[in-house]
């Protein structure tokens, strides 16, 4: 066999070498008349590049292989590599997939400049063309376009050959945290240009309306001809107002033998502004034309207008200090991994618009280029990142000048295709590669070729938030402590903008502490916001009996964050892989199917648009966006009071300026002081259809309390027989299948189990409380239970007096801890409830899951919902379902036949049909057996969530002090 040129190079190894043959990355549109090379290829696998044949088969491009079932499976690592060679060296066990197919070159492509373009391969692509080696690409998030004018003939038929290798010193510098696949992952394109063309097309748009294009022409033969020239048409309305464009001519320009340059100028005026909340674009199509005035090339661009700027420590963008409200986003989806479809991605913007994100991190790559037009098109700020992450060797490659080209390259290549978008407002150099020489060449290269936009890196940044010579234009830490934001807000020392780059990791049942969060970065100027870790939990659709992932063949397969039976959401390890990160892949605030987790719903009021505050009978309603006035938006209000009552009332919004409040009536006669609590609701939905929700759709639902009182007294006693209690002293009683019980622990949270909590609690035996009565006393009709819970850090006294009341039983309660047990989950009765119970109706906070430290955006309500949707299925099974502020439920069955439950103050409550203790040994939820009955938790304190699987737990306020605990609460048959 004739010994491949390509392969005889060892691109893998070599990290110096970046291409070989490609064409420099540009921002011509290039999708109108392209032929689509997507669909089935030839494909064959072998175990190293250059290795004899293998057997052949087909493969669906774009796609990874590793979901393909070819026999190489996704493997999860967080940082490590999944292998030991030292950069830049990679394994010698280093799948390699051969791609082929023929392609017949349409004859009318004759005389024309022929270009193939692969959007992505992972991680190194050599492309051969009828048997010429043609190129080599790297960089897995960015496409590669090679000229096959000379290796192809139209009319005829190409034979095109894709090898794509696995692993390369490339892989060193994408290691970033999530599955490892390979293969080509985005769509592959052959198209045909005038060899007289468009090479580049850069446009500037400043909010005041001053628009500028610079295009650069090239031609395939070499020396540009006499006498072209470019024209530019803003389409539309505005076109009409005057714009002025400037023609260049060859003559007249810089024009040297293979570059040209042209530039047009307009003033549009009347201008509506681009921002995340008015995402205004004008369509531009620039045209090459000939001497003679035909079109040799155009392209498309939709233009948006706007500025940024860093101005002292603000972030402004038109002008404007804007809160960000992002969140950090891979191109994920769990049956094709990192392939996304348009359809995808905008179903991913939507979800982001209705839950309040103004802002988007591409975590940890430049995501598919249609993302961003789908950014644009929606209104989001985007913090677009260099496919840089070197984190497992970060310190060795930062300053190693063998990766030097490759760090300029993927930086520079980059900013090249994503230029012109507005939505672009910020670039980042990549994440986690510690900061050298390498980082400084790339920001060199950028600044120059882009002045209009800040650019951060979290690596330059963390080494001193004030130094104004690294780097990054903004501060942009990863889960730093809010005291820590605040701190250096107030320092004096502030020198730019603080915006973290990751904050509030969304690993399981978590995001505690977000609104504590915003009442900072609302509160201390120089805080602007931060980018949520992160969008997707990344479960692969797995099948249970042969461990496959379900691949394309999965659609349909999965229904609200929970797959069919035989399926399951597979994490690290589940393929098999023997190093791997397990379930820190699932930490999203939507599942795998996109469904939203509780925390967006906490998420959504904290960035509602609208906010009422309620003081001294004062009802202010805040418009808090920073451009728009309230006109898009409808609203009804919603009185709720603790008798069952809900009252609505029609809400006319008042006109009020962003960042700006007015004053409204109350709409229902206030409460009577002394009276029962009631709460104000404002339901605010979409007045007219958004491109991201129809009209209707709820937006917030924002709420205060106008009054009342919370407390429940104590019910009268009743004359009757005393409650049957068992010779242990436990409640003996017709609708509970097992007896109220002391509580101290919850099925370990990711946060719980990462951050070593649950750890503690084993070691002290909370997950395992063995109960010793102590004592009953009657008394009457009470009786008094005291029992014992024996922990590693001392005795828990536990007391219980159940009186019978009107209709049931009261049972008041309390707890004893120790000083040594400073930190448990909970302080709490558990019971579980005979079967057929399967509704749950509260007056309380919901619908929503919600607890102590994510509650803003549950609101007080009459709530009810079906026992088994009160459970959330976070990936891997633990704590879930809680109601935080609950005041009493019931639970029935069809029948209507059930339990009442009363609790003397708003608490902490759960209603499920898992134990704690089954949550905590499963490992994914087929694991998991539904119990007949309800395992119900009424807590006198919850701890907190917190973050502490990457970042801080939650604060002092949420955890639970030793000492005494008292709760009470009456129980019914309905
Ligand atoms: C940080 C990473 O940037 C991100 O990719 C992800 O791994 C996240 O943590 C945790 O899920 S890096 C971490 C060492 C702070």
């Amino acid at each position: 066999m004739r010994r491949d040129p390509l392969i005889a190079l060892r691109p893998w190894e070599a990290p110096e070498l970046t291409s070989w043959g490609r064409l420099p990355m540009n921002a011509v549109d290039r999708r109108d008349g392209a032929l689509s090379l997507d669909g089935s290829w030839h494909f064959q696998l072998v175990p190293a590049p250059g290795a004899g044949s293998g057997e052949w088969t087909r493969i669906e491009v774009p796609g990874a292989w590793t979901l393909q079932d070819v026999g190489d499976l996704p493997q999860y690592t967080n940082f490590r590599m999944p292998w030991g060679e030292f950069p830049p060296a990679s394994p010698t066990a280093n799948p390699t997939g051969v791609y082929e197919r023929s392609v017949d070159i349409p004859a009318e492509w004759a005389g024309r400049r022929i270009v193939l373009q692969v959007g992505a391969a992972e991680s190194v692509l050599l492309v051969h063309v009828n048997g010429h080696p043609v190129g080599i690409s790297k960089d897995s998030h960015l496409a590669a376009e090679f000229d096959l004018s000379d290796v192809v003939r139209p009319g005829g038929t190409a034979t095109l050959r894709l090898t794509v290798i696995k692993w390369s010193d490339a892989s060193h510098i994408e290691d970033q945290d999530q599955w490892w696949h390979a293969g080509i992952t985005r769509s592959v394109l052959l198209y045909a240009t005038d060899p007289l063309h468009l090479a580049d097309v850069t446009v500037r748009a400043r909010r005041d309306g001053r628009l500028r294009v610079d295009c650069q022409v090239r031609n395939a033969s070499g020396a540009l001809p006499l006498g072209w020239y470019v024209t530019g048409a803003l389409e539309g309305q505005l076109l009409a107002q005057d714009a002025e464009f400037d023609r260049f001519n060859a003559e007249d320009m810089r024009v040297s033998d293979f570059l040209g340059e042209a530039r047009l100028r307009a003033t549009v005026r009347d201008l509506r502004p681009w921002t995340a909340e008015t995402p205004e674009l004008y369509e531009l199509t620039v045209r090459l034309h000939r001497a003679d005035g035909s079109v040799a090339d155009s392209s498309h661009h939709r233009v948006g207008f706007r500025d940024v700027e860093i101005r002292g420590r603000d972030l402004l963008i038109n002008g404007e200090r804007v809160f960000i409200r992002g969140v950090n986003r891979h191109d994920f989806h769990p049956l094709t991994g990192r392939t996304v479809t348009a359809d995808d991605m905008r179903a991913d913007l939507v979800v982001m618009k209705r839950f309040g994100f103004n802002a988007i991190r591409t975590a940890h790559y430049p995501n598919d280029p249609t993302l961003l037009d789908l950014a644009d098109e929606l209104g989001f700020y985007v913090v677009d990142e260099a496919n840089i992450e070197s984190h497992d060797h970060a310190h060795e490659i930062a300053d190693d000048p063998r990766y030097l080209a490759a760090f300029v390259d993927r930086v520079s290549r980059m900013v090249l295709r994503d230029k012109n978008h507005p939505s672009v407002v910020i670039w980042s150099l990549g994440n986690e590669s510690d900061y050298g020489a390498n980082h400084d060449a790339a920001a060199g290269r950028l600044r120059r070729h882009d002045p209009t936009r800040p650019l951060q890196y979290e690596g330059a940044a963390k080494l001193d938030w004030s130094d104004e010579t690294v780097a990054s234009d903004i501060v942009c830490p990863m889960y730093a402590p809010i005291e820590d934001c605040v701190a250096h807000a107030l320092s004096g020392k502030q020198t730019k903008p603080l915006i973290q780059c990751e904050y509030s990791h969304a690993m399981g049942n978590s995001n505690g502490t977000l609104a504590d969060h915003w009442a900072a970065i609302e509160s201390t100027p120089g805080l602007q916001g931060g980018f949520i870790w992160e969008f997707w939990d990344h479960g692969i659709l797995q099948r249970v009996n042969d461990g496959r992932p379900a691949g394309r063949a999965g659609v349909g397969l999965y229904d609200n964050g929970v797959t069919a039976p035989g399926h399951r959401w597979a994490y690290g390890g589940d393929f098999g892989e023997t190093i791997h990160d397990g379930a820190f892949i699932a930490d999203g605030v939507v599942f795998p199917d996109r469904t939203p987790k509780p925390a967006m719903y906490e998420h959504r009021e904290i960035a509602a648009p609208v906010r009422l505050t309620y003081d001294q009978g004062v009802l202010l309603v805040h418009n808090r966006q920073h451009f728009r006035t309230l006109e898009w938006l409808a609203a009804e209000w919603r009185l709720v009071r603790p008798d069952g009552r809900t009252e609505s009332a029609p809400a006319e919004l008042p006109d009020v300026l962003p960042g700006e409040s007015a004053a409204v009536p109350v709409p229902f006669p206030l409460p009577n002081p002394r009276e029962a609590e009631a709460w104000l609701t404002l339901r605010v939905t979409t007045a007219g259809d958004e491109a991201w929700a129809p009209r209707g759709t709820e937006v917030c639902l924002p709420q205060v309390r106008l009054g009342g009182t919370e407390t429940t007294a104590a019910p009268a006693p009743v004359a009757g027989p005393p409650a049957e209690v068992d010779e242990e002293g436990l409640l003996v009683h017709p609708m509970l299948a097992s007896p109220p019980v002391l509580s101290l622990w919850r099925a370990p949270t990711d946060n719980d189990e990462i951050g070593g909590m649950a750890a503690r609690w084993r070691d002290w035996g909370l997950d395992a409380l063995v109960r010793k009565v102590v004592g009953v006393e009657r008394d009457g009709a009470r009786v008094t239970v005291r029992a014992e819970y024996e922990t590693g850090a001392g005795n828990v006294r536990h007391e219980q007096v159940i009186t019978p009341v009107a209709g049931g039983l009261w049972i008041e309660e309390s707890a004893e801890l120790p000083d040594a047990l400073d930190d448990v989950a909970r302080v709490g009765s558990v019971f579980e409830t005979v079967g057929g119970l399967d509704v749950l109706d509260w007056y309380g906070q919901g619908p929503w899951e919600s607890y102590p430290d994510r509650s803003a955006g549950a609101p007080v309500g009459h709530h009810s919902l079906p026992v088994d949707e009160l459970f959330t299925p976070y990936l891997r099974p633990q704590e879930s379902g809680g109601r935080h502020g609950v005041r009493r439920f019931t639970l029935s069955a069809p029948d209507a036949t059930g339990l009442a439950v009363e609790l003397g103050a708003p608490s902490q409550a759960s209603v499920t049909r898992h134990r704690a203790e089954d949550l905590a040994a499963a490992a994914h939820h087929d694991e998991l057996v539904p119990r007949p009955g309800c395992v119900v938790h009424l807590d006198a304190a919850h701890r907190g969530l917190g973050t502490a699987s990457c970042g801080p737990d939650t604060s002092a306020q949420y955890l639970i002090q030793p000492g005494t605990h008292r709760w009470a609460w009456t129980l019914r048959v309905l």
